[in-house]
């Protein structure tokens, strides 16, 4: 890189990463974001100091139309105007994780899907560990849980195996981000606020397949034919992680226990109430963490070793407090209709559901799966009219969090769970969905 010039656009997590890395490799950094905010100039003064030219509250549209490469920041949609600016002119652009694949010398584990993803990024990377086989891991994870891939790339020594986790919107810049195992957890619709349909933001999750060839590994869910559809003839092997034992499904639970089908034998690696995270959805996030490294290379006592050691995520189903027999319940980064259906579908004990924040278009009428067994279902903030409008037993509660969880320990009864699950995003009231979460679980303490 030496001597050419990269343009960065957006000084976030993602724009930070990019210029630390294209400094590193000796090129000419211009970084620049919209905004002004203390944090965006903080960030932007620390890079001007290592070395970057950087604009806090414009973009120089000609300078980034002079560098060689424009790497641009997840959360920048293609009809912002420096984009459209930039397109009108010719001028083309990749993602940062794009950007950071280039400087990899390991082999590549890429994680997407619609949920599940964080969740079996980091356990896949755990379970190589526990196994002894050297992993980085990172990509959109975020939440502080692991770093943008750029900073993978900056590692003194690099790992056997880089597990990235990619969102649609990493994955619509790509150029030659190619995994070795590409891993699919699921599909369902998402990000509906910034896609035109369905269609066009599967489009952009499967340019993750575009450079595969005989040699590609597939982890895939079983029997899953919105993912078979989307796979197409994509080509390499395909592994299928699934609820039950089937002749085509390598990992799956079977007589209580996760088991992987290994060259053709059968291997226990721990029992399903053993498993640390809660929810059935974790388990299917367990198999295809599981299947992954044991396609990686970590042996089956290493895997069973790291499944008894996983922890729960932060804000996704985590328990938080049980008084009085109510278990009090954190899955703040549930911010989809999908997210909320899987959660209430993996609990057994009757729900007291909190559901709301900013409307990101979705149809709320399936929010209750027919397996869920929910006791009320609360709504709040900017989507909770129009979500208690589309599902027939749920209450809109006026005000705040604090509100909406004093009405919901006033409903809750011994054995009952008390989850926030919002099914939207966080923006309406909150930064993120981390702020949401947190703000959550306080209020569960001082209820309880
Ligand atoms: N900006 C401009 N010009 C514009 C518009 C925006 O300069 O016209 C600026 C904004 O002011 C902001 C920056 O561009 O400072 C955009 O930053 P960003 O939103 O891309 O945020 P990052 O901090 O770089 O975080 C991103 C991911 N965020 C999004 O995709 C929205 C993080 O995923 C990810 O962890 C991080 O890169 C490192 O890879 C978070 C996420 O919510 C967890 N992802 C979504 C999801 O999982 O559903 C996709």
């Amino acid at each position: 890189m030496n001597g050419s010039t990269v343009a960065i656009i957006g000084l976030g997590a993602s724009g930070v990463a990019a210029a630390r890395l294209a400094l590193a490799k000796g090129a000419d950094v211009y970084v620049s974001d919209l905004h002004t905010e203390p944090a965006v100039a903080t960030r932007g003064a620390d890079l001007r100091g290592a070395g970057a030219r950087v604009d806090v509250g414009e973009h120089d549209l000609e300078r980034m139309a002079r560098a060689d490469l424009v790497v641009v920041s997840p959360g920048i949609p293609p009809r912002a105007p420096v984009l459209r600016a930039l397109e009108d002119r010719g001028v083309g652009w990749i993602s940062e994780p794009e950007f950071a694949v280039r400087f990899f010398s390991g082999s590549l584990i890429g994680i997407t899907g619609t949920n599940g993803k964080t969740t079996t990024a980091l356990l896949v990377a755990h379970l190589l560990e526990a196994a002894g086989v050297r992993a980085a891991v990172g990509g959109n994870v975020g939440g502080g849980l692991a770093p943008p891939a750029s900073e993978l790339a900056l590692l003194a020594e690099p790992p056997d195996w880089y597990v990235l986790e990619m969102s649609s919107f990493q994955l619509a810049d790509v150029e030659t981000f190619r995994p070795d195992i590409g891993v699919v957890t699921n599909l369902a619709p998402d990000h509906l606020d910034r896609y035109e349909g369905v269609a066009a933001y599967y489009a952009d999750k499967a340019r993750m397949l575009e450079r595969a060839s005989a040699d590609s590994v597939w982890v895939l869910p079983a029997a899953d034919t919105v993912v078979t559809k989307w796979m197409g003839d994509t080509p390499g092997s395909r592994f299928f992680f699934g609820e039950q034992e089937d002749t085509g499904t390598h990992a799956f639970s079977t007589q209580g226990f996760l088991t992987l089908r290994v060259d053709h034998s059968t291997h226990r690696l721990i029992s399903d109430s053993d498993l640390p995270l809660l929810g059935r959805h974790n388990r299917h996030n367990a198999l295809a963490a599981a299947l992954t490294a044991s396609l990686a290379g970590a042996s089956c006592q290493g895997i069973a070793t790291g499944l008894l050691s996983a922890r729960p995520l932060p804000h996704r189903l985590e328990p938080v407090i049980e008084r009085d027999g109510v278990l009090w319940v954190n899955d703040s980064k549930a911010t989809n209709v999908a997210a909320t259906r899987s959660a209430l579908s993996s609990l057994s004990r009757p729900v007291v559901l909190l559901v709301g924040g900013k409307d990101k278009g979705e149809d709320f009428s399936c929010l209750v799966p027919a397996d869920a067994t929910v006791k009320a279902v609360l709504t709040y903030g900017a989507a909770g009219q129009r979500i208690s409008s589309e599902v027939s037993v749920a209450e809109f509660v006026p005000g705040d969090l604090r509100a909406v969880t004093t009405r919901a320990s006033s409903i809750a009864a011994s054995g009952d769970v008390i989850l926030l699950s919002p099914a939207c995003s966080s923006f309406d009231m909150f930064v993120n969905y981390e702020e949401r979460g947190r703000h959550f679980s306080e209020l569960a303490r001082e209820a309880a």
